[in-house]
Order: C-alpha cells, then sequence, then structure tokens
C-alpha cells in the first residue's frame, strides 16, 4: 500500500464513506471511532464481497475503488479509482490521533471538494465527473416491475405468476414488466431447461404480453452450478479450466463455478441463451450473480478479469438489443456504462434485522444501509434499484422499508403476492409504483 496523503480530522465530526466492491457489499458512511462492517465469514467474504482484496484489520476503513473523509474541517476528500472500468484499487484510511492516513495498493485520483452537502454532496460530483470523464451514456429511465422472488423464491410455478398478471390487472396497479426470477430453470447454468413447475416460460411470455405487459426475466449468466449439465458437459467452459475450477462460492445446495465468457463455445452459449429468451418475447432482464464473471483465475481469453467481465457484458448486450438491463450481484465501478439499472444494496427481506448481524446477508435493515449510501449514483451511473417493495403484513416495519423505497427508489418494483396485501399496502404499492422518479436523488 502506498501513502495517499495523511490529513488532519476533527475526531469529533469527521466521517469515512467506504464503498464496496459489488451490489450487496455493505457501504456506509461512518464515524471514526466506528468499526465498519466486517464479514465473519469467508463464504460472504467470496460471495458478498470482494474475493481478492487484502482483508483490513478491524480499525481500518476499506473502499472498493472509493473512500471518501469529510474531515470535519469543512473538506471533503475523494479517493477513487482514475478509471474503475479497468482497474478497481483497495484504499484505506487509518486513524492516528487526529490525522487519517490514506493508503492505496494502485494509483488513485485525490479530490479535495469544499461545496455543499458534505460527503453525499461530495460523492454525487465526483460521479458527475466519472460521467463526463469516461462519456458514460444517458441513463435510461426504468419500467416499473412485479418481481416474483420475494414471496415465491425458488418454489415459483407458472400458475404463481398468472395468478399475479390476473390480480395486477385486477387492482390496476401501474405495472409494465412482470418479472420472473429464480426458479424457473432446471439448473444454475441450463437457463434454456425447465424446472418441473413449468411447462413453458415462451407461452407465460406470450400470455403477459397479450394482457398488455411486458416480460422479464432473471438469469444468472457467469455461473455453472455443479448439479447442472453446463458444469458436466463442459468443464472446459469454467474459469480455472477443467483440473481447477476457480469456486465462485456456495449456494442452492451446491458448489458454484464460473463461466469463461472468453471461451468461443461459452460466449456462443451466452448468446443463445440470450436471443433465444428474446424470440421467447421478453425484453427485460435481471443479470445476477455478476461477481462470478471478474473472478481472477486462468481463462481461455484474457487474463484480464474485468476485461474479461466487460466483455461479457457486451455478449448479452448484443444478444438482447435495446432491451432494458438490470444488474445484480455486481461489481459496481465495472459495470459502469454496462448496464441501465443496477441493484445497489443487498436484498430486501421479511425480517428487519439480517442473520448473525451480517449486513450483507438479506434484511430491510441491510438494504436500508447500503441502499442510501449509494444515493449519489442515481440517475448518474444508472437507475438505481434499491431492491423491490415488500409491504405485506408480515414484513416486520413495513412502513419504514417503504419510505426507503419512496425516498430512495430508482427502479420500482413490487416483489409480494398480491392477494396477501392489506388495503394499506395494496394503496401504498399503488402509489410508490405510479410515483415519478427523480433523477437524482442526492446532489440536485
Ligand atoms: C435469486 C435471488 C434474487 C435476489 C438477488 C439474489 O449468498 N447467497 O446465497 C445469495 C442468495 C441470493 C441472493 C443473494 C445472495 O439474492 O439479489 O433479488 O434474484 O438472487 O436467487
Amino acid at each position: 500500500m502506498q501513502t495517499v496523503a495523511e490529513i488532519d480530522i476533527d475526531p469529533a465530526l469527521a466521517r469515512v464513506h467506504e464503498h464496496g466492491w459489488q451490489s450487496w457489499t455493505p457501504t456506509a458512511t461512518y464515524r471514526v471511532d466506528e468499526a465498519p462492517h466486517r464479514s465473519r465469514h469467508e463464504l460472504f467474504r467470496l460471495l458478498h464481497c470482494r474475493a481478492d482484496a487484502p482483508v483490513p484489520g478491524p480499525e481500518a476503513f476499506q473502499g472498493d475503488g472509493l473512500l471518501a473523509v469529510e474531515t470535519g474541517h469543512g473538506a471533503v476528500h475523494v479517493v477513487a479509482a482514475p478509471d474503475g472500468r479497468t482497474e478497481v484499487p483497495t484504499i484505506r484510511a487509518e486513524l492516528d490521533g487526529t490525522r487519517l492516513r490514506l493508503t492505496a495498493d494502485a494509483a488513485v485520483d485525490h479530490l479535495v471538494d469544499e461545496g455543499r452537502g458534505g460527503i453525499d454532496g461530495a460523492l454525487a460530483r465526483w460521479a458527475d465527473g466519472v460521467v463526463s470523464r469516461l462519456a458514460l451514456p444517458p441513463v435510461r429511465p426504468a419500467p416499473t416491475v412485479w418481481c416474483s422472488w420475494y414471496h415465491y423464491f425458488t418454489d415459483v410455478t407458472e400458475r404463481d405468476v398468472d395468478e399475479n398478471l390476473q390480480a395486477i390487472e385486477e387492482v390496476e396497479l401501474p405495472v409494465d414488466v412482470v418479472q420472473l426470477d429464480d426458479g424457473y430453470q432446471a439448473a444454475i447454468g441450463d437457463w434454456l431447461t425447465l424446472s418441473d413447475r413449468f411447462a413453458s416460460v415462451g407461452a407465460m411470455s406470450r400470455r403477459i404480453r397479450d394482457r398488455g405487459r411486458r416480460a422479464g426475466i432473471w438469469v444468472a449468466p457467469f455461473l455453472a452450478g455443479a448439479d447442472s449439465r453446463l458444469a458436466a458437459e463442459h468443464p472446459d467452459w469454467l474459469v480455472g479450466g477443467p483440473q481447477a475450477p476457480v469456486s465462485a462460492g456456495h449456494n442452492w445446495g451446491q458448489d458454484l463455478a464460473a463461466l469463461d465468457v472468453t471461451h468461443p463455445d461459452a460466449a456462443h452459449y451466452l448468446t443463445r441463451v440470450f436471443s433465444t429468451m428474446r424470440d421467447w418475447g421478453f425484453d427485460y432482464f435481471k443479470i445476477d450473480f455478476l461477481y462470478a464473471g471478474a473472478l481472477h483465475g486462468r481463462r481461455h481469453g484474457t487474463p484480464d478479469p474485468l476485461v474479461a467481465y466487460r466483455e461479457g457484458l457486451d455478449l448479452i448486450r448484443e444478444a438482447i438489443g435495446d432491451a432494458y438491463l438490470l444488474g445484480c450481484g455486481a461489481p459496481l465501478l465495472p459495470s459502469l456504462g454496462k448496464v441501465d439499472a443496477m441493484r445497489i444494496s443487498p436484498d430486501t427481506g421479511p425480517d428487519h434485522e439480517p442473520l448473525e448481524g451480517e449486513l450483507c446477508l438479506p434484511s430491510t435493515r441491510s438494504a436500508m444501509l447500503t441502499g442510501a449510501a449509494r444515493a449519489f449514483q442515481h440517475g448518474r451511473f444508472w437507475v438505481n434499484d434499491p431492491d423491490c417493495l415488500i409491504v405485506r403484513p408480515a414484513v416486520e416495519r413495513r412502513e419504514q422499508w417503504a419510505s426507503h423505497v419512496e425516498r430512495y427508489g430508482g427502479l420500482m418494483a413490487s416483489s409480494d403476492r398480491i392477494a396477501d396485501l392489506d388495503e394499506w399496502g395494496r394503496q401504498t404499492t399503488h402509489r410508490l409504483l405510479g410515483k415519478q422518479v427523480p433523477t437524482h436523488l442526492v446532489g440536485g
């Protein structure tokens, strides 16, 4: 780590913002006497944080490609990747009395901002600078969505989607896209083969479109589950090669590997998955667990994981044309310019507190903490997705979650079984989906 600066702070007033690697990585602004959130488990570091970053001591703050310090004397120091699409330095801040020592493991830009709005204002101005320097494309407004995940999870059936399609119509919810999430596929990686709860997602998409709505679907394009035919039949398509596939974590009761999209046949497969879904009438794609595409490991083509990651996103974009693209579980800065909307928080869920206090795991508290800290990205980098509105009576502190979505939502999605909503839940869903979403949430 090289020293970037040593800065004087007022320990009573100073605050540090550390930006996490991917959608689910806890991101927050802390007082200097607070201990930043660190995952206690190795698996979470791989699945939710950055597998290959050095692990800081408990008292150090650490950001992936971005860290900012409000000194308490009026200035905000922003230390950031010159171009986070291609390199994401690890940046640390360590307290030494009334000074903070800033270090980084690669070249960084260091800006001193004395404008209005504290850390959030400075981050908004930094993001404006990134947008113009990298000539990022204009942000495309998001459609409103109903998503199957936060009620049905992996047990979703074709009938469940039809039931909600009907209910959305009956209660006149302003939903543009009905989006099928995880659960339709035979295995993780086998996206064109269906689970036994689905007869035809093409026919389902047709029914959605016949009712005047658009069809959306979830895919984890860079994963290959150990139980998939993809992994069994094409071990040479995995990052790390057939002998030493790199771990992309563990979920759905199985080990996960990463697809090497720089292998021409794997690239061809990925293109076939998305163009087939496009032919089935889907024009909204939630692409998830994207971190897997940026893992270190041997690949057929480029050795640079971020170049490979962006090549993978390009393949998807080419296959789906102008369909709307939502990134999730995604390395944030490396996705700049490649997605229309981005999940900027860990998952929400019916519980307010995450399991074992792990703020990368599902809960309204986890989603609110990180979602608020990344408000500055909305309307600049992409449309922020704060995660779905869930307001059925069984959701703990549902009023608080609804206020968060209302305040920070760019992408507005409902994910309750509509039949489970009481009067307040229905009205709130109706109101939030019908809202005019501001183009910026912080920084004007
Ligand atoms: C589908 C879900 C939903 C959700 C996504 C993502 O670590 N994990 O095991 C883990 C599981 C699920 C998850 C995140 C992490 O959620 O954010 O909206 O699409 O996948 O499986």
